[in-house]
């Protein structure tokens, strides 16, 4: 289905005289509001294929219906989102949960949503049928040279994937680690991971980048191979220049200085993307914003001054991405309102005034660097990134006209109330 543009306008309408005193309001406050707009409109957020249906637990798992079936159709709701929110358009895939059958096809359909294929994901922690070897012991880390050779293929091809997808980035994460102490020779198995992630690299087309994810915990409970920043920074810097760290928000011990870790990976020029998400626990798939708003303000208060220190682009010097399961909520209204928590924690950054943060900083006057960090934080933005919305093209409240347009309602007509996805 489709979201006809007509509908977006006819919304906008209703609600454009109460924007437009919002607006007016908050941007009297903004002395670069054109300059902030414009990059409110650049900064575009990639979907995760995975994340389209809806997820489970161990415990259970509650499909709202009307999931995508496959690529074509996780395309077309990634098209409803960028649609309503022109913030979306981007996708990223994971393989082999989504094989594209027609490469051309596949990116005629893109393109007609306004899409780009954003980093590609391989997966080797779950066996797929016919898979000669199992990573039930872990992929590249393994005892058996047959399995890590398995792993680098896999990784090698999803790279073949993306490139005839215009794709130019690898996202390699790792379940690999062990349970038990005991389990694993952990020299060993960082040695094998080196070696196998300097295979994949090879196998990587100049233009691209790759992203060595890390996760403390789960599914190993003991060791995570490439359990934190460190781990993946030193992969990284061992690969060579085309190699970076994703931090993905949830992957952390709980309490983390994300911030600082940002800070610390940008700095060293190797900070290569982002999976947001968030969480309260041991958790990393929560709505983005929904439990620490805050935190993501700082994160992206060190990105934007970060980014600016060293002249990148913010909408294309990194990998902006979601990764996100939705268990209990519609996953594309989910996906809409973590969309719009990013841009209101980037917009917060904006706003803050850097060199007044500077001056303070150099004075050593803690209590003037707090107010212009919560002074910040503490502005209602909302209207600014409705206005960069609405000059895109897009709806100014995207989850009412979801709503009203009665999206989901539409897709079980069409799909089916038991239709499933593939994902986590
Ligand atoms: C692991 C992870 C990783 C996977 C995705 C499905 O927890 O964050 O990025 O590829 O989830
Ligand atoms: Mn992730
Ligand atoms: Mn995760």
């Amino acid at each position: 289905m489709q979201i006809e543009k007509y509908k977006i306008a006819d919304n906008n309408d209703k609600q454009i005289a109460a924007h437009k005193r919002a607006f007016g309001f908050v941007s009297e406050g903004v002395s670069n509001v054109e300059e902030m707009l414009q990059k409110l409109k650049d900064f575009q957020v990639a979907i995760p294929s995975w994340a389209l249906g809806t997820g489970g637990t161990r415990f259970g798992r509650f499909s709202g219906g009307g999931e995508p079936r496959n690529l074509e159709e996780k395309i077309e709701d990634i098209g409803l989102l960028h649609a309503l929110n022109q913030s979306s358009g981007a996708i990223s895939l994971h393989i082999p949960w989504d094989i594209p059958e027609n490469y051309a096809n596949i990116k005629a359909l893109a393109a007609q949503n306004g899409l780009r294929f954003d980093a590609m994901n391989s997966n080797t922690f779950q066996d797929q049928p016919g898979q000669e070897h199992s990573y039930k012991f872990g992929s590249l880390q393994h005892v058996d040279k047959a399995v890590r050779q398995q792993a680098i293929d896999h990784n090698i091809e999803v790279i073949r994937h993306g490139i005839e997808l215009g794709s130019d980035s690898l996202t390699v994460w790792l379940a690999d680690g062990s349970s038990f102490p005991g389990q694993l020779n952990f020299r060993k198995a960082h040695q094998h991971t080196l070696e196998g992630l300097q295979e994949i690299y090879k196998a990587l087309p100049d233009n691209w980048k790759m992203f060595v994810e890390y996760k403390a915990f789960e599914p190993n409970f003991y060791s995570m191979t490439v359990g934190d920043w460190g781990q993946s920074f030193l992969y990284a810097n061992k690969l060579g220049d085309k190699a970076y760290t994703l931090v993905d928000l949830g992957h952390h011990l709980p309490n983390a200085n994300i911030e600082q870790i940002v800070a610390l990976l940008l700095g060293e020029g190797k900070l290569g993307g982002f999976h947001f998400n968030d969480s309260k626990y041991g958790d990393d798939d929560l709505t983005v914003g929904s439990i620490n708003p805050y935190q993501l303000f700082l994160i992206f208060n060190e990105l934007v001054e970060g980014m600016d220190a060293r002249g990148m682009n913010h909408a294309t010097g990194l990998g902006w991405m979601i990764d996100a399961s939705h268990n209990i909520k519609d996953p594309l209204e989910d996906l809409l309102q973590s969309v719009e928590a990013i841009k209101i924690a980037y917009a917060q950054a904006l706003l803050v005034d850097t060199k007044a943060l500077q001056q303070a900083q150099a004075d050593n006057d803690i209590v003037k660097a707090q107010e212009i960090l919560q002074g910040a934080y503490r502005t209602d933005v909302r209207p600014l990134v409705a206005e960069a919305r609405l000059r895109s093209g897009g709806a100014l409240n995207p989850l009412s006209v979801y709503r009203s347009e009665k999206v989901r309602e539409q897709l079980i007509k069409s799909r089916g109330q038991k239709a499933v996805s593939t994902g986590l």
